[in-house]
């Protein structure tokens, strides 16, 4: 009986540690129906489990990636940057287009911490380093790696939202700008819209320097546009289902 209460108490506290996640992970993951969330859950367990957190090298997700892939949508993929809760708010309420939150994997994981640890099989979702604590970080690794394979995907009208209410809307170290810029291609990409969302004290607009920069890293053949539009125009269109989505902006 000794033997069977400690495997009892640390199974129990195997499930302490890690039940967070994993239900979180496995109720987000079933509302999409067309993917085998247990084969999703083991490749993320892959990436990271029994591994130093600081040292998961962003394709340590490749299987991750490879067993819930991204599919394409074309004119409908939104990227963004420094405007997650406006972007979000919208999505959530118009299906207008699908940002990286929007589809499985960024679903699944958006908002959490997690982490491994050498010489255990366990995830931790505390006590892991934050985003800039080290290069090789785990959670880190999983949004560059998940943000590069939607952006290899994105085709035809390519929609990003920029903040007009900071310094340098298009900032060159940002994911947008260092992971998926470089990665839309001319031969599926036609345009960058750049949606600039302007709030009553903005500091910036699409005629901002930064913006220059943007429309000179695009590939050769992409076309480039930008619209500096209010935040309340962009929460009217989210509650306002009778705008069509094109009329948004
Ligand atoms: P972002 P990005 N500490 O708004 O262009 C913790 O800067 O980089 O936009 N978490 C961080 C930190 C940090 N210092 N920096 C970034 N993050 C996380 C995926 C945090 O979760 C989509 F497709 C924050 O909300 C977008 O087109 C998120 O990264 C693009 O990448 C975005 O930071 C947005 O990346």
């Amino acid at each position: 009986t000794a033997l069977i209460t400690l495997i009892l108490c640390l199974s129990l506290g195997l499930t302490v540690v890690s039940r967070n996640i994993t239900s979180t992970f496995f109720s987000r993951c079933e509302k999409f129906n067309e993917y085998d969330c247990k084969k999703v859950w083991d490749a993320f367990q892959q990436a990271y489990v029994n591994k130093d957190p600081c040292k998961v090298p962003v394709e340590a997700y490749d299987p991750l990636i490879a067993a819930a892939p991204f599919k394409p949508q074309c004119n409908r993929m939104m990227f963004w940057s420094k405007t997650k809760d406006v972007v979000h708010g919208f999505t959530e309420k118009r299906d207008c287009f699908v940002t990286l939150e929007d589809t499985l994997l960024g679903s699944v994981l958006d908002g959490l911490t997690w982490c491994g640890k050498e010489g255990s099989k366990d995830t931790n979702t505390t006590g892991c380093p934050g985003w800039s604590d080290c290069e090789n970080n785990t959670v880190r690794s999983f949004w560059i790696r998940a943000s590069a394979a939607f952006a290899d995907v994105a085709c035809g009208n390519v929609t990003a939202m920029l903040n007009g209410s900071i310094n340098t809307p298009f900032n060159p170290t940002s994911i947008f700008a260092s992971v998926e810029v470089p990665r839309f291609i001319a031969s599926r990409v036609k345009n960058l819209n750049v949606v600039m969302v302007i709030q009553k004290n903005n500091i910036s607009n699409c005629t901002d320097p930064s913006l220059k920069n943007l429309r000179q890293s695009i590939d050769t053949g992409i076309t480039f546009s930008c619209k500096d539009v209010s935040e309340s125009r962009i929460q009217e269109c989210g509650s306002k289902p009778e705008i069509a989505c094109g009329a948004c902006w």
